[in-house]
């Protein structure tokens, strides 16, 4: 089983592998696991699959965590891997860190994760613990050593989200007024300033549904 064989078979279910790593003692994984490989949503084919999918249909809670125990969890299954998950906490699953020991994903100047080509955008759907040790392939510098500009920094209108932390009520309550709106429904303004980001593809519509979960939070 190669990466790029896991890759394939990852975006068949409009996923992609967005990094992996080789855990040791200090990380906190399945016994037994010689490999983690961190799951995301294939961009900008993800969104309109997910919306017909059965999940996204019922009207029943948390569909987005639902279609990934399913597509993950089967997925798993075949490989004779487990599935981790970022929600269904508390407590939850380390992805932050595991996301950093991936080498794919850097802490941006304001803590949130930045990926090599989702950017700011970048968010798991999930993860497979594998008994195998799949070679993975280099990791490319952090976007942000060479973003002169860090837009990242400036970009939230009421300055909850900056390298000096993030002041969740300051963010929500904003989302609240006319002017956040634009957060709302078109995605958080400091995810969407990176530049790496604007490449990635995600649709407004997709960011809007995440941002009223988060809102409802
Ligand atoms: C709780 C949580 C939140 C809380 C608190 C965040 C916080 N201060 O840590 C709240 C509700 C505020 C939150 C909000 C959002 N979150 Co959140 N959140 C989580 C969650 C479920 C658990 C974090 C945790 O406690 N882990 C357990 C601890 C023990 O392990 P750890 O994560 O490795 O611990 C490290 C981090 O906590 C980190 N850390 C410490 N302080 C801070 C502060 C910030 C701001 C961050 C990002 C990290 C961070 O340091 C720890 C040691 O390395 C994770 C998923 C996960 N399982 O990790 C997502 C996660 C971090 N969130 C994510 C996302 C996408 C969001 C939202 C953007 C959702 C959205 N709307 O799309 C929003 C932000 C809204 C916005 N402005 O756009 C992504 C990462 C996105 C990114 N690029 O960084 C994750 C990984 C979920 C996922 N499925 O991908 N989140
Ligand atoms: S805007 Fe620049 S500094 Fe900020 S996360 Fe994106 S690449 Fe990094
Ligand atoms: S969603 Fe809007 S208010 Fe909240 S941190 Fe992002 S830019 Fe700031």
């Amino acid at each position: 089983m190669t990466f790029a064989a896991l890759q394939k078979s990852a975006r068949a279910r409009h996923l992609s592998i967005l990094g992996g790593f080789h855990p040791d003692a200090g990380d906190d994984v399945p016994q037994a696991c010689r490999t983690i490989l961190l799951l995301g949503p294939d961009e900008p084919a993800f969104w309109p699959v997910y919306q017909d999918s059965p999940e996204a249909l019922d009207g029943a809670p948390d569909p987005m965590d639902r279609w990934s125990r399913r597509v993950i969890g089967a997925w798993a299954e075949t490989l004779g891997a487990q599935a981790l998950y970022p929600f269904g906490g508390p407590p939850f699953l380390p992805f932050y860190s595991w996301a950093l020991r991936s080498g794919r994903v850097h802490a941006a100047p304001v803590q949130f994760l930045v990926h090599d080509t989702a950017g700011l955008m970048v968010s798991f759907r999930g993860a497979l613990a594998l008994q195998a040790h799949i070679d993975l392939p280099d990791s490319p510098p952090s976007p942000c050593q060479t973003c002169a500009a860090t837009p990242c920094v400036t970009a939230c209108p009421v300055a909850a989200l900056t390298p000096a932390g993030y002041d969740v009520p300051a963010c929500k309550a904003y989302l609240d007024t006319a002017a956040g709106q634009d957060c709302l429904t078109g995605g958080c303004r400091v995810r969407r300033a990176c530049p790496v980001s604007q490449g990635f593809g995600r649709l407004p519509a997709q960011s809007e549904y995440h941002m009223r979960q988060f809102k409802g939070a």
